[in-house]
């Protein structure tokens, strides 16, 4: 805005002098025109001096009649332009004075001016600038929530400023499989995507707080076009505060890196789900190709940093640990293993067990979700390599180096929401309405269409429930939103038309024209959509046969502000740890599933109350900024160890904070 007047009155000092100038080049020509013929005529009737002279009388009295009327013309068409300008320029001004100053003021109703013509790039950029403000009032409004009800509970905004007390200013770099921001082609143009994962929301303060490094597989569409020649883009688009540094993959390295080793060997390695892991050696050497790009990529942006942080995401990177530590012995390398970490039989029949160990074992410190699954690890370290275990402080030693293995369990935000804040959550009536069924109460499943998170054993509990329990017909309906997943590999091909199919022989056992027992949704859903799921439920079904952690869970809690509903869990979920006023079933158990829904379905206000409670404060207490933080601070706190330094030689412990 300060710019726009001075540009203005330049336009109109340009815009005078250029119309003078035509003006007196054309008044010009003109005269020269006018004073050549009258020349000819004096010539011919006049002696040559007489002719001279009123030739140049002439010219004399044209040019003084032209510079009088060009005046008038220039001062005119000034003038008219300033008054265009002024009417125009000072209404505009008028208007986003007003509009600013009721954003400043906090006025929810401030009506965005129409982004047009000259003032578009300006409406733009202010819009983004009133975003932040009120992404920062609203961070703010939350502290002071926080503030004045005593408590310490970890936000966005206390992340930020934690890690850059701890990081000071050490570079960081994240790697995933997965990216935060995607640029896909829509509707003719470019559209940029968050995937729904609690990553993003996890890790997102943390890069934002120093500026950091996200390493990601792009697998957009339109990625390579968003890109710059050092395939970088800074994100997020509207407010580019991180940097995104894509790598890219060829189909080929996709199938065996991702598909085939990861997903078809090391996911089911690590999920006792009964599914046999494949091990194909061509996977695997994909595997140890795209770890090696993905390594050298993070090199890559170090270059000229001096002990970077680097946070590694999950199964698919086991060797980046080590590769990064060779090359940079200086930096701190942390793995999060997202998923279960089996018993080292289970683990040990993986024929590229001692490679996946050595690989991660260059990380300084290793993070799982729960410490029965720091135990499975550290026992198979034990099993495959001549090292020294520390089990008091949960240390490996081996070559000389240390490597500290903690759980981390992950969490989701948890947004605190004052009593009448929201609107009240759709009733089950109205969810079901677009499913063609009636029913006065619903129960929710949330999943990826995945074999490790039982949906069949979940439909068997169902039938069993109205088998027993038939007074429910009619009356309650179960629906499952499951997105389909990992769709390039047959077994999850097959695990989708097994879920139909299973679903639909249900509902043909009990359905009436009105009503269902099963309502299946097989389709991805944003955050949004899912949450008036989650608010309405009675209860939220989790029958994961093996699951890390399980993050539906928590979000059905951190969904219910009404402090109703009841949480089945599975007990061989990560969070059944945690979330010990949850009805602990097992999933294989038909009869027990039926028995947990029916005790769901009946059990007294007040007992689901008080359950619901004690859950939201653990997950309040235990969100993902908290997560996040103590990865981080206990990463911070390790001193870098190496055999190339004398530390690793003279055998200093691993240090690490306690958050
Ligand atoms: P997942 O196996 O993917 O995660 P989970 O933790 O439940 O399992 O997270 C799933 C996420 O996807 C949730 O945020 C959920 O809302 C979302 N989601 C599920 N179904 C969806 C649908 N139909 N549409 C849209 N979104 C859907 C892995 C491990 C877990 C561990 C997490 C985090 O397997 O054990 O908890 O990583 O570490």
């Amino acid at each position: 805005m300060p710019t726009l007047l001075p540009v203005s009155s330049r336009l109109v000092v340009a815009l005078s002098v250029a119309v003078t100038v035509v003006l007196l080049v054309t008044a010009a020509v003109d005269i020269q025109v006018q004073v050549r013929n009258a020349e000819a005529t004096f010539t011919a009737q006049l002696p040559v001096d007489q002719a001279a002279a009123r030739t140049a009388e002439l010219r004399r009295d044209l040019w003084a009649d032209s510079l009088l009327r060009m005046t008038v013309r220039v001062v005119a068409i000034v003038g008219l332009t300033l008054l265009i300008l002024r009417w125009t320029l000072s209404g505009s001004i008028v208007r986003s004075a007003a509009w600013l100053r009721d954003l400043r003021l906090g006025n929810p109703a401030a009506m965005l001016p129409a982004a047009s013509g000259l003032f578009k790039p300006l409406v733009t950029e202010v819009t983004q600038l009133v975003r932040s403000l009120e992404t920062a009032r609203a961070a703010a409004a939350e502290e002071a929530k926080l503030r004045d009800a005593g408590e310490s509970h970890w936000t966005a905004e206390r992340l930020r400023v934690y890690v850059r007390s701890k990081l000071l200013a050490r570079p960081l770099f994240v790697v995933s499989n997965r990216e935060p921001y995607m640029h896909v082609r829509r509707n003719g143009g470019v559209a940029v995507m968050v995937p729904a994962s609690g990553l993003v929301t996890a890790l997102e303060p943390v890069l934002r707080a120093c500026d950091g490094t996200w390493v990601a597989h792009g697998s957009g569409n339109a990625d390579r076009d968003a890109v710059d020649d050092a395939d970088r883009v800074r994100v997020p688009p509207e407010h580019p505060a991180y940097t995104l540094r894509r790598v890219w993959l060829s189909r080929e390295e996709e199938e065996g890196y991702y598909y085939g080793f990861s997903n078809e060997g090391l996911w089911p390695l690590c999920h006792i789900a009964h599914t046999r892991p494949l091990f194909r050696a061509t996977d695997w050497a994909s595997y140890d190709k795209v770890n090696h790009k993905f390594a050298a990529a993070v090199l890559d942006e170090m270059r000229g940093t001096e002990s970077p942080i680097v946070l590694v995401q999950d199964y698919h990177f086991a060797l980046v640990p080590r590769l990064i530590k060779t090359a940079r012995p200086d930096a701190q390398v942390a793995m999060f293993w997202h998923i279960p970490w089996p018993n080292p039989e289970a683990f040990g029949i993986c024929p590229w067990q001692k490679e996946l160990l050595d690989g991660l074992l260059g990380a300084d410190l290793i993070g799982f979700h729960t410490q029965a699954h720091c135990n499975n690890f550290l026992d198979t370290v034990n099993g495959a390599f001549e090292s020294q275990i520390e089990w008091e402080r949960f240390t490996v030693r081996r070559l000389g180096r240390l490597t500290a293995v903690r759980p981390f369990p992950i969490s989701v935000a948890f947004h605190e929401t004052r009593p009448g804040e929201r609107p009240p959550a759709p009733s089950p009536m109205t969810l079901l309405k677009p499913f063609g069924v009636t029913a006065y109460r619903i129960g929710i499943g949330v999943d990826r269409a995945d074999y490790t998170k039982g949906l069949l054993e979940r439909f068997a509990g169902i039938e069993r429930f109205f088998e027993r329990w038939p007074e429910f017909m009619g009356e309650f309906t179960f629906i499952q939103i499951a997105a389909p997943s990992r769709t390039d590999i047959k077994r999850y091909q097959d695990l989708v038309v097994a879920i139909e199919t299973e679903a639909e022989r249900v509902n043909r056992r009990f359905q009436t024209p009105v009503w269902k027992p099963i309502v299946l949704s097989l389709r991805h859903h944003s955050h949004e959509e899912i949450e008036p799921y989650y608010r309405a439920a009675s209860f939220c079904l989790v029958t994961s046969l093996h699951d890390g952690m399980n993050l539906v869970a928590k979000e059905f809690v951190a969904a219910r502000d009404d402090d109703a509903g009841v949480l089945v869990l599975s007990q061989f979920a990560g969070a059944s740890g945690e979330l010990e006023d949850a009805l602990i079933i097992n999933p294989y158990d038909t009869e027990q599933l039926a028995s947990s829904l029916h005790a769901a379905l009946t059990m007294s206000d007040d007992e689901a109350r008080v359950r619901m409670r004690r859950m939201r404060e653990f997950v309040r207490e235990h969100n993902v900024y908290r997560w996040a933080g103590r990865l981080i601070g206990d990463l911070a706190a390790i001193r870098v160890e190496s055999s190339d330094r004398p530390a690793a030689r003279a055998g200093r412990p691993v240090e690490a904070s306690g958050v």
